[in-house]
């Protein structure tokens, strides 16, 4: 009957902590990136994957796609009224993207992080933008804000079937127990 109680529990346990993320204490986080018409018409897709593998961020989903102008506006929303916002959407809309699901612990600081500031110019030596980009308005990669952005961003480009959670063998030596 234990055993029985003890597999039951053991399961939920499980179920819980793969539906929150969870792992030892420390809560994973998932957010979204896109590589944009520019780096993808530069062949610069592998380059950029290279570097968020090699953070050890997890890739848990993907996919190449030319965004429809919908998807764009509703992505942009917050930049509607900005004199740039036209541009910015027949940019986007331009060409094939590659769109990302990112899953590791501080996954949305992380990725800001290695991207760099929005403007390529600002951007530091070392991060995407900084070593690809050279204008604002062809600044390589999107990658959300926040948590909430993120949510939000994940749902508007991919279905939950389009996602995968899955071990991976090195976490052991990326995360402490
Ligand atoms: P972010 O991509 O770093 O989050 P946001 O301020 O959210 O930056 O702007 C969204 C996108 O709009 C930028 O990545 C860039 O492509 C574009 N953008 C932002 N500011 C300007 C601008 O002043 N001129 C042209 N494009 C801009
Ligand atoms: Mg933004």
């Amino acid at each position: 009957y234990l055993v029985v109680v003890g597999g039951f529990l053991l399961n939920v346990f499980i179920h819980i902590k793969s539906i929150f993320l969870i792992r030892g204490i420390c809560i994973m986080e998932r957010t979204f990136l896109m590589i944009k018409p520019d780096a993808v018409q530069r062949n610069l897709i592998g380059e950029i994957i290279s570097r968020i593998e090699r953070k050890g961020l997890k890739i848990v989903g993907g996919k190449f796609i030319i965004p429809t102008k919908d998807t764009v506006n509703v992505h942009y929303a917050e930049h509607t009224e900005k004199p740039f916002f036209h541009k910015l959407v027949s940019f986007l809309t331009s060409g094939p993207v590659f769109a990302m699901v990112v899953e590791g612990e501080d996954a949305v600081a992380v990725s800001r992080h290695i991207i760099g500031k929005t403007n390529p110019t600002e951007a530091d030596p070392g991060t995407i933008r900084g070593d690809y980009g050279l204008t604002v308005g062809r600044n390589i990669i999107h990658g959300s804000d926040s948590v909430e952005s993120a949510e939000r961003e994940i749902n508007l480009w991919f279905n939950d079937d389009e996602i995968y959670s899955y071990e991976a063998i090195r976490e052991n030596w990326l995360y402490e127990e």
